[in-house]
């Protein structure tokens, strides 16, 4: 039986069990990523863990994130990052040279490689064939150290692309539809592999947009095969060494198989709040449009600014519309001001920001009341653009540039003229910004600098043997870590800083949830399905897990939040009887005794409802390793035991 490219890879990686569906396997990492605002945590930790020099082919830190920097914090932060990593082996990726994954894509990504960043869209390198995946930073950082990462072997979809796409019709249109077919909870457990003729008709860029987005189907991560547009791409990048062809054999087994013929796509729109709410623009054309936003890791390629320049040039922006733009790296945007194409976005009045994730974690431009926004970017989470009451809808750069221009949402076919970006034969190359660390005879003479904001890694205790909580908050479907643990200008400066971002724990949803869990001392969450989907912070299990969060109980989890939770020692419970949801109310008294036993004899948890005098049974699927994990009182803990 042939194997998909995605198994090739775990195969070739493959340290601890077998490659069988729903199983834990470990795998080796080749190469890790982290960006500022997970990234001053996952250094910490890895400092915390006493390895002197990272173990991996090649570990990059990136600053991209916190870049606006209203006090010392940020800047605190970069200065530590920078120090770490210079003393440790890591490559320092300097402020201003772009998005952490736009940036690996063009100067690190190698087909067939591992890599694990502490972002959840690190899956963007899976558009040059690489087996990339998000991750909490203490995963990162215990790979760093040479640790294997563990997944649950996933189920493996075949989306199979036919055709080619009309002008003005996009990547992102191809993401959105695969959103709408499986909606932001359908890749839970699932690779996604792209295959078929059509991925012939797309570039590195443009599939790179597609698997950075497959983030928002929950799945593990995405893949193209590594071809013939892969080498070009490399090649233009002066990497063509990197390069292997790789790709799925031909009688390889898939669970699932999804077919999109591309000539039938039209431009689509992800509608608030969330990436799955998808129509058509045609179905939305005319909504009067506040700001237009281009940029992020999804599309801020070259091909997409070039595209949107061509769009605006010699036009100006309509009267009611701010357009900001972020161009994705420094090679972008220095490209841009080489061939002129810079000098059309000002030309048209578009607000050029710099090469960073800016507007889309909330970092500036956060629209006006009740505003409607398109935006370029993967998320539309409530609340995420600063504005909590703004409309945010996900589209391609086309319909993004075209409705700019006429003020309302415009479908950009009405605007194909038969212009088409040509991949350069040459990137502009230049990796000034990159620092190289410190070779290991001068590591020591290099003093790591930590700012005031720089608090410590929260200590955790072994798990004790009963624990008495109250539920302390119960939300619905669908909570996103947008929802946990807040991010924008504001919040993200605290990241180092675990007792003072808790204070903004799910604040979204209750504004009195950080006084009340403090108070309580003990707690549990209540939620619903997919709880904890989009980013890989793990600041949305450090914040609840100081609060003092025992354990969260809901119907299911996304991953790597789950990931995160035990890794912070927190217990992940799952209802056993989804209607057992309703057996529970803010406030009530739960109990659960003899938890170290139950938890090694892997047969569920109980917890008695003191209140309501039920018991609830629940489910506590964790392997061996997750259970002395959990006992240990999480990772950190149980690495620094063995
Ligand atoms: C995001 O897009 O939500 C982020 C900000 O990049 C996060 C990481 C973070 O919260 O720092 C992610 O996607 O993992
Ligand atoms: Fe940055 Fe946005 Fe990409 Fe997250 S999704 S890495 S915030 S650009």
């Amino acid at each position: 039986m042939g194997l998909t490219l995605a198994e090739k890879i775990i195969k070739n990686h493959l340290v601890t069990g077998e490659m069988v569906k729903g199983t834990d396997i470990g795998i080796r990492i080749d190469q890790t990523l982290t960006q500022d605002a997970t990234g001053t945590m996952a250094y910490l930790e890895f400092e915390a863990m006493g390895i002197d020099r990272v173990r991996t082919e090649r570990s990059v830190a990136y600053i991209d994130h916190n870049t606006l920097q209203t006090g010392f914090e940020n800047a605190d932060d970069h200065r530590f990052i920078q120090t770490v990593c210079k003393k440790h082996g890591i490559w320092f990726s300097r402020p201003g040279n772009g998005i952490c994954h736009q940036v690996h894509l063009e100067r690190f990504g190698i087909p067939g490689k591992t890599l694990i960043g502490s972002d959840s869209h690190t899956p963007t390198g899976g558009g040059i064939g690489m087996l990339a995946i998000g991750a909490g930073g203490l995963d990162v950082a215990v790979a760093m150290g040479g640790g294997e990462y563990y997944i649950t072997m996933p189920k493996i979809v075949n989306v199979e692309l036919q055709g080619e796409l009309q002008e003005n019709v996009s990547a992102k249109d191809i993401i959105l539809e695969v959103l709408r077919i499986m909606s932001v909870k359908g890749g839970v457990g699932k690779i996604i592999e792209y295959t078929g003729e059509g991925i012939k008709t797309l570039s590195v860029p443009q599939r790179a947009t597609i698997t950075n987005m497959g983030a928002e189907l929950g799945a593990t991560t995405s893949i193209f095969p590594s071809d013939e547009n892969t080498l070009e791409f490399l090649k233009a990048q002066d990497r063509a060494d990197a390069y292997t062809e790789l790709k799925a054999d031909d009688d390889a087994v898939y669970d699932e198989h999804i077919v999109i013929n591309l000539s039938e796509l039209a431009p689509l729109a992800a509608c608030p709040h969330s990436p799955d709410a998808v129509k058509s623009v045609e179905e939305l054309a005319g909504m009067k449009v506040d700001q237009v936003c281009i940029g992020s890791c999804t599309n801020s390629s070259y091909a997409d600014l070039m595209k949107v320049a061509h769009i605006l040039k010699g036009k100006t922006v309509a009267d009611g519309v701010s357009l900001a733009i972020a161009p994705g790296s420094k090679q972008v945007l220095n490209m841009l001001a080489q061939n002129g194409a810079l000098s059309d976005l000002i030309d048209a009045g578009a607000r050029i920001l710099e090469s960073a994730c800016g507007p889309c974690i909330g970092m500036g431009q956060s629209p006006n009341s009740k505003g409607v926004s398109l935006r370029t970017f993967n998320r539309n989470f409530l609340g995420r653009s600063g504005t909590k009451d703004a409309e945010i809808y996900l589209v391609s750069p086309e319909v993004a540039a075209v409705s700019a221009l006429t003020g309302v949402m415009t479908d950009p076919r009405e605007y194909a003229d038969g212009y088409k970006v040509d991949m350069p034969e040459h990137f502009l190359i230049n990796d000034n910004m990159v620092i190289e660390p410190a070779s290991v005879d001068e590591m020591d003479k290099v003093e790591v600098l930590r700012g005031p904001n720089i608090k410590e890694f929260p200590k955790t205790s072994a798990m004790v043997q009963d624990i008495s909580a109250s539920c302390s908050l119960k939300v619905d479907d669908n909570i996103t870590t947008d929802h946990i643990m807040p991010a924008g200008a504001k919040i993200l400066p605290l990241r180092s800083n675990i007792p003072a971002i808790s204070e903004h724990c799910f604040t979204v949803c209750d504004t009195k949830f950080p006084t009340r869990a403090k108070a309580l001392g003990s707690s549990i969450i209540v939620g619903g399905s997919n709880y904890g989907q989009g980013s890989s912070r793990e600041h949305a299990a450090l914040a609840p897990l100081y609060l003092g969060v025992k354990a969260v109980l809901v119907k299911s989890f996304a991953r790597i939040h789950r990931a995160n939770l035990i890794n912070a020692g927190i217990l992940p419970l799952e209802f056993a009887d989804e209607n057992d949801y309703n057996n529970i109310d803010l406030g009530d008294n739960l109990y659960i005794e003899n938890i170290r036993d139950q938890i090694a004899a892997g047969n569920g948890i109980t917890i008695i409802n003191k209140t309501k005098n039920v018991e609830i049974n629940t489910k506590c699927a964790l392997t061996e390793r997750q259970k002395d994990i959990i006992l240990a009182g999480g990772l950190l803990n149980y690495t620094m035991m063995k």
